[in-house]
């Protein structure tokens, strides 16, 4: 089962301060029917799992902890790579870190304004954590994507010490937004956290899902080919990105590597509430032809999964995003 917590515990931590706490019950229902069942099939240790978010009027800042997943390293169904895939090939004999991460927002969150953001991590006993290893070249990746998968933002936190990681974004629009942060506490095994924040305001309109394989991408065309004609949940598939320059239709000749490897690609499963199983990082596979960018994952469940590849042309970043309906 390709299921983070098939061998992990979900811990939630709920930071309660005194006054206006808000949790959303009906996240809370939904993870526990989802966890629950997966406690009958595999040994799931069920604590709590109930995302929270909290005001703090002490801080006037918005702290929102996390729902945290901590999983053996093998719940990255793009982690399977076998020897392609070196980089990572020996973080599921590492422990779990068991650490908590903690979002501070400004109370106000103004749609296309800078906000900074910091992530704190610490252990449960709310200590902070204050040594990382770095992984794909980073101490910290973070991907922020709306409820409806349309904005995906791939950025890297600075480390400030202690346990604080820091960055500066916006969010495009008023939405929910779901923020993965992926990190490895020093010595430990690859751990992804949960974090939530919202940005009021009138919602847009429902989610287009767009199936089309053929895409445009400033200068750079994309097609996207898939090993099987249908996606069944749970089988291994070839996820290749066609890469063509739009002036040459040529296979582009300034593609680089981008953060140590020939691409990145992020795939979340369209749910609501977004949570930590929907999350899967692949891996670019090595030594393919030009302009193509292989990776091999699985999908674990039926439904429409956004797939978000990464490709470095001459330092600038392309994000060549394609719907994936899986059966
Ligand atoms: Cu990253």
């Amino acid at each position: 089962m390709q299921i983070s917590s098939s061998n992990g515990r979900l811990i939630v931590n709920h930071q309660v301060h005194q006054q206006n706490i808000i949790f959303y019950n009906q996240n809370c229902k939904q993870m526990k029917r989802i966890f629950t069942a997966l406690a009958i099939t595999s040994s799931l240790v069920f604590i709590q799992a109930c995302a929270s978010q909290v005001k703090s009027s002490q801080t006037s800042e918005i702290s929102t902890s996390n729902t945290n997943a901590i999983a053996d390293a093998n719940h990255h169904t793009g982690h399977n790579m076998g020897n392609d895939h070196n980089e990572h090939s020996g973080h599921s004999n590492l422990e779990l870190a068991d650490a908590i991460a903690e979002l501070k927002t400004p109370s106000k969150i103004i749609p296309k304004s800078p906000v900074s953001l910091a992530i704190d991590i610490k252990d449960k006993a709310g200590k902070p954590i204050a040594n990382f290893d770095k992984f794909q070249e980073q101490l910290m990746h973070l991907i922020v994507v709306s409820d409806d998968l349309q904005s995906f933002q791939h950025v890297h936190p600075t480390y400030k010490g202690n346990g604080r990681f820091e960055v500066k974004t916006d969010f495009p629009y008023p939405s929910g937004y779901t923020l993965f942060s992926d990190y490895k506490v020093a010595g430990k095994a690859e751990q992804v956290s949960v974090l939530k924040t919202q940005v009021s305001g009138q919602s847009s309109t429902t989610p287009k899902i767009n199936l089309a394989t053929n895409k445009t991408f400033g200068n750079t065309k994309v097609n996207l080919k898939l090993s099987q004609p249908t996606i069944k949940a749970g089988q291994e598939v070839h996820v290749i990105f066609n890469l063509q320059d739009t002036v040459s239709n040529q296979p582009p000749a300034d593609l680089k590597p981008y953060l140590g490897e020939r691409g990145h690609l992020v795939i979340l499963k369209n749910s609501s509430p977004l949570t930590q199983a929907d999350y899967i990082h692949a891996h670019a596979m090595k030594n393919t032809p030009p302009g193509e960018i292989h990776f091999m994952t699985s999908f674990p469940k039926p439904g429409k999964y956004k797939m978000w590849g990464q490709f470095n042309r001459n330092n600038k970043i392309i994000t060549a995003d394609f719907w994936v309906d899986v059966q």
